[in-house]
């Protein structure tokens, strides 16, 4: 019995020393200290020996069974200690490895400049709208007061999707809209894309951008005009720009005129950029024409307005020193990534 038992309990300690699991290890006390175990069954086969006997095998039994027990617990500490190891390991972050970078993007030079001119003119009271980018002849040019025979409608001129309908070639049309629908005091400015049927090349795209402005008012003059624009010139230029007025002529406006600063390259003295003039073109401007108020339901004889006009993509070609216009329209990142 002395044998059996010794070769239980080198079967168990041989048994639980290859374990590499926690749950082979709960196996294995069940095989071997259960109720039904291997250990516990020997101890109820000690009826057949002698009670002198009994008490020196029943504690040979009780010292295995400590043993073993002893073992299991021991194993059972250790793998759970492995298996947390493990889980360490696996878990740990590295911290030297280098973070992942993400791109951020950045805001287009046009919208930057259109932006700028939105908060100059927003300051100065005006609100900001928007309308269709497809128009029909009648708020395209019938409501502008340009005639039936001006080149500007001719198809050579104008993007035509039907016959009355047109992609807008000025953001007038919007403030045209809104004349109908608001009572003056009127003091808006319309940004937006405007189409035109030009020629590609370095300073000419068909595509482009606008950014219009209408007063009206009970007696608005030529003065309004002038101080809003000035303003609007010495923000963008800077306060030590000069402003020049020149007599022009557009169909919607009466008197018009355009607008010259200071060429912000030489400073006036006269360079490539102003062609040696010393002066920049930056906008078109003018009385609104009484016919124009007219058509928009506004009496001419109580009201009076002006209104501009400013071509944003100059303004952004000049300012960033950009040689050739295209260049805000093919979405290069290589070109967007250097503002
Ligand atoms: C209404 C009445 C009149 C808008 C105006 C200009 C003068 C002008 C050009 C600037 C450069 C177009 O982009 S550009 O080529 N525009 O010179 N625009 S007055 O006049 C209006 C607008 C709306 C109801």
């Amino acid at each position: 019995m002395k044998e059996k038992l010794e070769a239980i309990k080198q079967a168990a300690v041989e048994a639980v020393k290859k374990a590499i699991s926690e749950k082979e290890i709960e196996d294995l006390r069940v095989l071997y200290l259960g109720k039904k175990g291997e250990l516990t069954a020997i101890l109820k086969q000690m009826g057949g020996l002698s009670p002198e006997e009994r008490p020196k095998m029943g504690q040979l039994v009780n010292d295995a069974k400590s043993y073993v027990e002893e073992l299991v617990l021991k194993k059972k500490e250790e793998l759970k200690a492995k298996a947390t190891e493990l889980k360490l390991k696996a878990e740990t972050i590295d911290i030297t490895m280098p973070a992942k970078t993400r791109e951020t993007g950045k805001l287009h030079p046009l919208n930057t400049v259109l932006d700028d001119m939105i908060d100059i003119f927003q300051s100065m009271g005006f609100d900001v709208l928007d309308g269709p980018e497809v128009e029909t002849d009648h708020y395209n040019f019938e409501c502008l007061n340009v005639p039936a025979d001006h080149p500007a409608r001719d198809m050579q001129d104008t993007f035509y999707l039907g016959e009355n309908l047109i992609l807008r070639t000025q953001t007038s049309a919007a403030q045209v809209r809104t004349m109908e629908t608001r009572k003056p005091p009127i003091r808006i400015i319309c940004p937006g894309r405007v189409f035109r049927a030009d020629e590609v090349d370095a300073t000419h795209s068909p595509v482009f951008h606008q950014i219009e402005g209408l007063v009206v008012d009970k007696g608005i003059t030529m003065c309004d005009l002038k101080g809003v624009l000035e303003q609007f010139a010495r923000e963008i230029y800077g306060p030590e720009t000069k402003v020049k007025f020149r007599p022009s002529f557009f169909p919607f406006t009466e008197p018009s005129v355009e607008v010259d600063v200071t060429c912000s390259e030489c400073g006036g003295k006269g360079c490539r950029v102003c062609k040696g003039s010393g002066w920049i073109e930056i906008l078109g401007a003018g009385m609104v024409h009484p016919n124009v108020l007219r058509m928009c339901g506004i009496d001419p004889d109580v009201y009076s307005g002006f209104a501009f006009g400013i071509g944003l993509d100059r303004l952004t070609t000049t300012r960033y020193k950009i040689s050739d216009i295209r260049l805000l329209f093919e979405n290069d990142k290589r070109f967007l990534e250097q503002f």
